[in-house]
């Protein structure tokens, strides 16, 4: 079998996603999500012009050395952009190996390790009683874990907090939005919102909380103290992360258990962090972490080191890398979480999919290879559209992390 096409699709239902499909001389074909939220346009011409020609050819089921191939051989490693078009294509080569195979991908994984993907979902409002109603109707659908994020009184906007409760979309503007940013404001509000989500909901709940990069080590272990009365599951990206040592700091003064990765692109970006056991959860995904090949591999080092997974599953992710994702989530021994932002009825109209929510679980489909399609004459129909993920400024308008 021999690599014919790969075919890099943009397309824009309620948002912008780009896919890779490479298809093959025996009609097999596979799919690979590439979309990289804000900046789709760099990753497809990556694709196109750079990654598309070498895939011709090649044989399909070479998956590791196609990996190493497009890694090593570019000389320029790593980096977000590089690495999502690494994924797409490693994504795409293992959905065409379970259609060859006739088995879903996470039987080709070493089968299945639990009954379902545990996922939790984003409860947001304004205020605390609106965040309080959301984190009710979570429960209701059946969720067991809810990431709480509510508005800072004093600030406009805060991370987060959406007007769509169910479809996440920060990427609000072609020109990127001015968020305004308080720590002062965040920290001496952000623990009574726990206090009062407990006192509702009882200590079962998983309860997360994502502070999206904008604390320096000391200030995110003080909010770590003050949350460990609510017992969270996990404080997410408490400081920007290209510090790994700033980790060290923040793990001597709490016991909250920390999350991070998502912007992550290697084994390198976390490997210390892993390796001196700084977090617990390392939430690495298929899409811009390398694919399933290299995104388990993350996943065996946090597994000799007591780090379970926590894959990122934001609207921006196509549901050609949710599919993916579950794949590995039901098959690797240290899965913890999996996040899951549902996707609006014109994205899933162009990704049909066979993985499906019951109960607080997500389950992989059981269609050979990944278990999704992309409608290419749907997609057609949604062309790009510019959209930037927003900026953040200090109070005095100094540029701070979004
Ligand atoms: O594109 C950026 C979003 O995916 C990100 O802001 C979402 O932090 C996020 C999360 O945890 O879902
Ligand atoms: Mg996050």
């Amino acid at each position: 079998m021999r690599i014919t096409d790969a075919r890099v699709i943009v397309t824009c239902p309620d948002r912008n996603f780009v896919t890779l499909k490479i298809v093959t001389d025996e009609g097999v074909y596979g799919l690979g999500d590439a979309t990289l939220n804000g900046r789709e346009l760099a990753v497809a011409a990556y694709l196109r012009d750079h990654v598309a020609p070498l895939l011709i050819g090649r044989d399909p089921s070479r998956i590791e050395d196609t990996w190493q191939y497009l890694y090593k051989g570019a000389y320029w490693r790593r980096g977000p952009v590089t690495m999502t078009a690494v994924a797409a294509v490693d994504t795409a080569l293992w959905d065409i190996l379970g259609k060859v195979a006739g088995l879903p991908v996470y039987r080709l994984l070493g089968g299945r390790s639990r009954a379902g993907v545990t996922v939790y979902g984003h409860a947001n409002g304004e205020s605390v009683d609106d965040v309080l109603t959301e984190v009710a109707r979570y429960v209701e659908l059946g969720y067991r874990a809810v990431r709480v994020q509510t508005g800072v009184p004093g600030l406009a906007s805060t991370y987060g907090v959406s007007t769509n409760k169910m479809f996440y979309e920060p990427a609000d503007a072609a020109i990127p939005t001015e968020n305004v940013w308080s720590t002062e404001r965040y920290l001496a509000h952000v623990p009574s919102v726990f206090a009062r989500v407990r006192e509702e909901f009882g200590p079962a709940l998983k309860l997360l909380h994502d502070v999206h990069h904008r604390l320096t080590p000391i200030e995110a272990a003080r909010l770590g103290r003050s949350l460990e009365p609510f017992a969270l599951t996990w404080m997410e990206d408490p400081v920007p992360a290209e510090s790994q040592d700033g980790f060290r700091l923040i793990r001597q003064h709490t016991t909250t258990p920390i999350a991070v990765g998502e912007v992550f692109n290697t084994v390198w970006d976390c490997e210390q962090l892993i390796r001196e056991q700084l977090i617990d959860y390392i939430r690495t995904t298929v899409v811009h972490a390398g694919g399933i090949s290299h995104l388990r591999r993350i996943f065996d080092l946090a597994a000799l080191h007591h780090v379970r997974s926590g894959s990122h599953g934001a609207t921006d992710l196509s549901p050609v890398c949710m599919a993916a994702a579950l794949h590995v989530d039901i098959a690797i021994p240290n899965f913890g979480l999996q996040e899951y932002m549902r996707h609006t009825d014109a994205t899933d109209a162009v990704f049909p999919h066979g993985y499906r929510y019951a109960d607080g679980y997500l389950h992989p489909s059981e269609e050979p290879g990944l278990g999704v399609d992309i409608d290419e004459d749907l997609a057609a129909k949604y062309p790009y559209r510019p959209a930037s993920l927003p900026v953040n400024r200090l109070e005095d308008g100094t540029m701070h992390s979004w």
